[in-house]
């Protein structure tokens, strides 16, 4: 992009513009016109093809008019070098050919949730989130209300050309009432495609955001105002005062089918009136703390020294694996999910890496469950199991159905006093526990999970029994349901055992 200075000849440079003159020596008292453009645009687009010294966007338009405006900004509140700058989709997904500064491009109306992620993990860091109306107001509706919501402390800079730009122009939420475009060629009319929304307003409702505020590049003094917006949004950020918003009311002269001098005045006289130019929200937020109850230190002590001699213990348990894949399967309410969340809070404890998947359908009871647990000593690469170590299958319908994936030499521990009749057993340990029937006579039917995990430990001693107790101590509130989960361990465990001793299993040994 050219960005050409504004200083005329004989007019006195504001500070921002002023720039050592390059040619031949003028007059004392007159000034020669600048063409430069920020450092903070690269000074070639090394990534385009070809043009390396212009940018992709149309004569007119309204998104090189914002880049100068955030270079410009960036420049002088010297923030180019902690910037990070997020565009999605739209016209300006090509953002980062210019800036040079960080940049991530994203999925479409994802910027806000990108940012979020950003900006919390780089507190420090100037954090943009750069959409388009079709990009925020539509299929990004959702990221950018949390993220106003939550008052994330990042800047939103919306352009609003009232109609999808790089499709070739489809209405966008923001298309006015009448406005023609690809998909409303009679113009919109609100019965059936609804009003115009209104952003902005939108978020104003939120208690959240510090500041937000509406311009437009209808005119140089309307680019001046936008220049303020956007310079006071970078420095609320700086700052670290909150979440801002500036929408930008921008013309697209290609598909509005105008000239860039006709857009320009379609953005003066049809689009302000439909969207009133306003700041709509300045002050800092305040937000309320929680106060988090605060242990005495004699508490705080004792806590440590209980949780000093379990992780000791729970650290002595030795892993005869690299990493253990765990399938566990039945219907909604037979704990499985719970199951996996125990499984890993183990392995935490055991300073191992864990994951857990849970894959589950909308029923609360009865519908099928399964998740998906890893247990490893290395990073995990995919929480997802395809092929596991282990089946827990806690009914029928769950044992036909993941037993094939299980790999050759593994454990299938299935929740029955036999197996089916006609189950054709893959090359694996299979082994029937009548977990439901044991755990009704200890008194709940309930911890038939806990003896199948009792029979899990026993059977690959992949964990420590010791962990599994002080995690079910730390979770388990009531007292009677406490006793019941721990007579089921111990159950599970004697069940294995037994069958070992009958020759039924083999002894465990642990995975390779
Ligand atoms: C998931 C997904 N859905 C749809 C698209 C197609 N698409 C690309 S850009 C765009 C709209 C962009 O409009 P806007 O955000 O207003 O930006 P502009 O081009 O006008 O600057 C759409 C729908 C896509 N790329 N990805
Ligand atoms: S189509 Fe519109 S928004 Fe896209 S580059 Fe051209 S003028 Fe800009």
């Amino acid at each position: 992009m050219e960005a050409e200075s504004v200083i005329s000849a004989g007019e006195a440079p504001p500070k921002a513009e002023r720039r050592e003159p390059a040619g031949p020596a003028v007059n004392e008292g007159e000034y020669e016109v600048i063409h430069s453009k920020s450092p903070v645009f690269y000074d070639l687009y090394e990534r385009k093809t070809e043009l390396k010294q212009q940018t992709h966007y149309c004569p007119g338009c309204g998104h090189g008019v914002v880049h100068k405006l955030i270079a410009e900004a960036l420049e002088e509140l010297g923030l180019q070098d902690k910037t990070i700058i997020v565009s999605p989709v739209g016209c300006s997904v090509f953002a980062y050919y210019y800036f040079d500064v960080g940049n991530v491009q994203v999925a479409h109306g994802r910027a806000p949730a990108a940012a979020t992620g950003i900006k919390r993990a780089c507190p420090d860091k100037i954090v943009i989130s750069y959409q388009g109306d079709g990009d925020l107001a539509a299929i990004g509706t959702a990221e950018i209300v949390h993220a106003a919501n939550r008052g994330e402390k990042i800047a939103v800079f919306f352009v609003n050309n009232a109609i999808y730009g790089m499709t070739g122009g489809q209405m966008a939420p923001t298309t006015l009432v009448g406005q023609k475009s690809t998909t409303s060629p009679f113009g919109r009319r609100p019965e059936n495609e609804g009003f115009p929304i209104h952003m902005a307003e939108m978020l104003a409702t939120l208690e959240a955001p510090a500041y937000i505020e509406r311009v437009a590049l209808s005119d140089n003094k309307n680019i001046m105002k936008a220049r303020r917006a956007i310079r006071k949004a970078l420095e609320i950020q700086k700052n670290g005062s909150g979440f801002s918003f500036v929408e930008i009311l921008s013309p697209c002269p290609t598909i509005w089918g105008k000239d860039p001098v006709e857009a320009r005045k379609w953005v003066l006289e049809k689009m302000i009136p439909a969207f009133a130019l306003n700041v709509f929200r300045d002050r800092i937020p305040s937000v309320p703390k929680i106060e988090v109850p605060q242990r005495s230190v004699t508490e705080v002590l004792e806590l440590g020294a209980e949780v000093e001699e379990n992780s000791t213990s729970a650290a002595r348990h030795v892993h005869h694996f690299k990493d253990v894949k765990i399938k566990i399967a039945g219907f909604g309410g037979q704990g499985v999910l719970l199951l996996g969340q125990l499984l890993t809070e183990m392995g935490m404890r055991e300073s191992l890496e864990v994951s857990w998947l849970p894959s589950y359908g909308p029923e609360m009871r009865s519908g099928s469950a399964h998740c998906h647990v890893c247990l490893s000593k290395d990073r995990i690469g995919s929480p997802l199991v395809s092929q596991p170590d282990v089946l827990i299958a806690m009914n029928e319908f769950s044992l036909r159905k993941f037993a094939p994936e299980v790999v050759s030499g593994g454990v299938i521990l299935y929740n029955g006093a036999t197996l089916p009749a006609d189950f054709a057993a893959p090359a694996a340990q299979v082994v029937a526990i009548p977990a439901a029937e044991i755990a009704d006579k200890l008194g709940s039917t309930k911890a038939a999970n806990i003896v199948m995990l009792g029979a899990l430990l026993e059977e690959t001693e992949c964990l420590s029994s010791g962990t599994a107790v002080t995690v079910l101590e730390d979770k388990v509130k009531k007292v009677e349901l406490l006793e019941i989960d721990r007579k089921a361990l111990s159950a599970g465990r004697l069940f294995i055992d037994d069958q070992a001793h009958l020759g039924a299993v083999s002894q465990p040994d642990g995975f390779a």
